[in-house]
């Protein structure tokens, strides 16, 4: 089919793994972080001529506003868009952690978010589209000292704010609400972890629903280990 999907944080993990999934559906893809390098080659990867690579970083609004203007140039159109670009933690709870770095996390994961989709709306609200939020199962459970669990209860809050202001339009609002999985997010490989391709195919799965339904939220965590 001819819908077009854009993707932030696209260059790794999870949102990679997305873009793979939604060429083999056949959309048509924007995908956006700050390492075109990496995006560059998963365009090549992907067949270029479906694909537009956008350099974006989600704290800044002319950034978003650039990519969402290429994108309506290229493809006239934007019917879905899965703000996933997000960043890990930092060591330590609320006493020690440095909370210099709890900065540049709350940027990306919670202000990111609110900008990708004040600069995509106007576009989405013409396609009648569909917003998909990278949560986390960090964002409805609790986690000791975790700025980052809150960062992600702050986007579970957006996802469920946005669905209400949307009421009425046609459009849907997705979250994606991973527990572990094996990306670059961590320095070390996880053990029991979810593929990329895991939550590839939850993303998927919501998209290719029929327009009168609404998946709310998929919370997919891995098998837990035998004891
Ligand atoms: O991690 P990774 P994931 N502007 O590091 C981009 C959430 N999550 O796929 O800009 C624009 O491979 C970065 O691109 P680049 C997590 O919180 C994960 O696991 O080139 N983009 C890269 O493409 C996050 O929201 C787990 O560095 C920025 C991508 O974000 C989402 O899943 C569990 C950016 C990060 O890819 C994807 O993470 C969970 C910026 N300022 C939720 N900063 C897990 N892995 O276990 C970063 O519950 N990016």
């Amino acid at each position: 089919h001819k819908s077009v999907l854009l993707i932030t944080g696209a260059s790794s993990g999870i949102g990679a793994a997305t873009a793979r999934a939604a060429a083999r559906e056949g959309y048509k893809l924007v995908l956006a972080a700050r390492s075109t390098d990496k995006l560059t080659a998963l365009a090549q990867e992907l067949g270029p001529e479906n694909v537009l690579v956008c350099a974006l970083d989600v704290t800044q609004m002319d950034d978003q506003r650039a990519m969402v203007n290429e994108a309506l140039e290229t493809f006239g159109q934007i019917d879905a868009v899965f703000a996933n670009a997000g960043c890990g933690g930092t060591p330590g709870g609320f006493s020690e952690a440095d909370h210099e770095r709890w900065k540049d996390m709350i940027l990306t994961n919670v202000y990111g978010v609110g900008l990708t989709l004040q600069a995509c709306l106007p576009a989405l609200k013409r396609s009648k589209g569909h917003v998909l939020l990278t949560g986390s199962a960090a964002g409805r459970a609790t986690i000791p000292g975790s700025m980052y669990s809150a960062s992600k209860w702050a986007v579970t809050g957006i996802g469920y704010n946005l669905r209400e202001e949307l009421r009425g339009t046609g459009m849907r609002v997705t979250l994606i609400e991973p527990g572990m999985v094996d990306t670059p997010f961590f320095d070390e490989p996880p053990e029991h972890a979810l593929a990329d391709r895991d939550i590839a195919n939850a993303v998927i799965y919501a998209l290719s629903q029929p327009a009168h339904v609404d998946v709310n939220e998929m919370l997919i965590r891995p098998t837990p280990p035998l004891a």
